[in-house]
């Protein structure tokens, strides 16, 4: 499992949805018995951990790079872009945005349907949503629209990540609301790539698990100290330092 690779945020991803030659009815093939490949579904699983552990809610038994103790509460975030990338460079893309809540399981699964067949040896994802999608009440459907919303009076649209917890502190535990976004004009979302080992898609069921390091947010580049003031959502130096710290959160793997 290697670290994902980040890319700036002004870089387009190609979207090449289901650009898959499948022969249909072509006819004159050099073997007319061989079975035509057929799409196949990818199941996509998110997992959180600390420091390599299961994620353990409700309790401050962290401590991250800066030395700071922490407990993790919430774990909300929208992941968009999702994209297969084949050995022979097709790309099979769904723009989502796919929303996670570490708290509930059945969040964490997203099942791509109809996966042109291909051999995929890459994940990718924005992290977040790009400036297409960030818009105010885009996604007014969603039983997330409010949850996630990032007020307008900070620029609107939403929150790509709402990250909760405690700070262990001699005063008295304090909180710590590690919420990123886009900072009035400011975006801060990243784009992600992840190698996997192949899958073979062919009319058949594959899972890739996606792993976050909750730690990873909290250093490389950047340490992280958890601010005394909680309200990060209008400082864009703080904002840049964890979507850099971003690139290194996040790996990948199939599932055999
Ligand atoms: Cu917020």
């Amino acid at each position: 499992m290697r670290p994902g690779r980040i890319q700036a945020a002004s870089v387009a991803l190609p979207l090449v949805a289901g650009m898959t030659l499948l022969q249909a009815g072509c006819g004159d093939d050099d073997n007319p018995n061989a079975p035509a490949a057929s799409p196949g579904r990818v199941s996509v699983e998110l997992r959180h951990v600390v420091n390599g552990a299961a994620l353990v809610f409700d309790d401050i038994r962290y401590t991250n790079a800066a030395g700071d103790e922490y407990s993790v509460v919430r774990l909300e975030y929208l992941l968009t872009n999702l994209a297969l990338h084949a050995a022979d460079g097709s790309i099979h893309g769904i723009r989502g945005p796919f929303y996670n809540d570490a708290r509930t399981a059945a969040s964490l699964q997203h099942v791509l349907e109809q996966v042109p067949s291909a051999s995929y040896d890459a994940l990718s994802f924005t992290f977040g949503l790009d400036e297409t999608m960030n818009i105010s009440d885009a996604f007014l459907a969603q039983p997330w629209n409010s949850r996630m919303a990032w007020p307008s009076t900070l620029g609107g649209g939403y929150h790509y990540m709402i990250l909760d917890g405690f700070v262990r502190d001699p005063a008295g535990d304090r909180t710590y609301n590690t919420h990123l976004g886009r900072t009035q004009q400011e975006p801060h979302f990243f784009h992600v790539v992840l190698p996997i080992d192949t899958i073979a898609v062919d009319g058949n069921d594959s899972s890739v698990r996606v792993t976050m390091e909750i730690s990873e947010w909290y250093t490389g580049p950047h340490d992280y100290s958890f601010p005394q003031n909680p309200f990060i959502m209008d400082m864009p130096t703080l904002q840049q330092a964890l979507m850099q710290n971003g690139g290194s959160v996040f790996s990948a793997s199939s599932v055999r």
